[in-house]
């Protein structure tokens, strides 16, 4: 049976409502209305009216803050029947979600990020067969597991700035091209058993640089290709980094492959749409950017996580 995009949308909250100490999960589109929602029924004291309370606020907000051009969101909001969760799930839509009052969300939002990836997947992108199954392998002891991700893209599309706002949360104007490689740890951890150890291979784009790129992409597990959104000539030379990943790693095993397209925060000259419709011909989960403001970084990074946990253990 064909599944419509609502119900798709619909299995996909209740598989994260499955998720400890969710109540209730709602996707609103920018007008306020939401287009599907999911509610727990453990929760015996929490009303129906006390949750669509709390959807109501949020629609408000939503209405009020955001419905403009390029509004970006990503904020935890504590309210009487608990905290709001916002993500920004693509251009259209936005995930809401509500957790019991004093709940760690830090747990929590690895997986707003991942459910905000799918419904972009879902609704900008038109991608027909997408996993809405969010369960991870249930481990009994504490496992890590390492991947090596090697990052590429042209110079000074702002690599090494991405990193540096997903492990040390700053952001630096100056252009310090990266010379050769530089190489940082990161534990992401994805559940309570699960930590994710990624061993970042940030590459100079730079094009003298080639013959030594070759080595270091050497039993890498993931790439992430940026380009940048102002500058059209980066996201021309996507197929030559695809191309320098295919000559060089050796992909004999399941390799991912991130999109990113970077520097949102300015005035952008390739358009969201022609960019997804790229991602979409690759098979490519796409993803923007900016390591300036912070937007959507953590997420790139916690669906990457994701990706490879599901991908890893079959
Ligand atoms: N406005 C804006 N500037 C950014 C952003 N990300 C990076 N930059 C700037 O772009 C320039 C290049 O950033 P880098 O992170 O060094 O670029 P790179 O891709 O690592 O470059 P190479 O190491 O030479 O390959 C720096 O001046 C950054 O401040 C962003 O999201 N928005
Ligand atoms: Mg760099």
């Amino acid at each position: 049976m064909q599944q419509t995009l609502g119900n798709k949308l619909n299995i996909l909250l209740d598989n994260y409502l499955n998720i400890h100490s969710i109540l209730v999960a709602a996707i609103m589109d920018k007008s306020g209305l939401i287009i599907a929602s999911s509610i727990t029924q453990e929760e015996e004291e929490l009303t129906i009216a006390a949750c669509s309370g709390a959807l109501s606020n949020a629609a408000n907000r939503i209405k009020r803050e955001l419905s403009g051009e390029g509004g970006h969101l990503g904020a935890i909001v504590t309210t009487e029947q608990g905290q709001l969760i916002f993500t920004q799930a693509g251009k259209k839509a936005f995930l809401i979600t509500l957790v019991r009052p004093g709940s760690d969300t830090d747990k929590i939002l690895p997986w707003t990020y991942i459910v905000a990836e799918k419904i972009q997947q879902l609704i900008d992108y038109e991608v027909p067969n997408i996993s809405l199954d969010l369960q991870l392998p249930q481990m009994k002891e504490k496992t890590d597991f390492f991947f090596k991700l090697v990052i590429l893209g042209t110079e000074s599309v702002g690599k090494t700035s991405i990193l540096r706002r997903f492990i040390e949360k700053k952001f630096d104007e100056d252009y310090k091209s990266t010379i050769g490689v530089g190489i940082q740890k990161k534990t992401y951890t994805l559940s309570e058993n699960i930590s994710v150890i990624l061993n970042i291979w940030d590459l100079s784009g730079q094009t003298m640089f080639k013959n030594i790129r070759k080595t270091y992409l050497e039993g890498a597990d993931s790439a992430v290709i940026v380009y940048d959104v102002s500058r059209p000539q980066t996201f021309e030379n996507i197929s030559n980094w695809l191309e320098e990943l295919k000559e060089s790693a050796p992909l004999q095993h399941k390799f991912l492959i991130m999109l990113i397209g970077n520097k949102i925060d300015l005035e952008r000259k390739v358009s969201f749409e022609k960019a997804a419709k790229l991602a979409k011909k690759l098979n490519l989960p796409y993803l923007e950017t900016s390591a300036k403001t912070g937007d959507n970084v953590d997420k790139a990074f916690g669906a990457l996580c994701y990706y490879l946990i599901k991908d890893s253990i079959k």
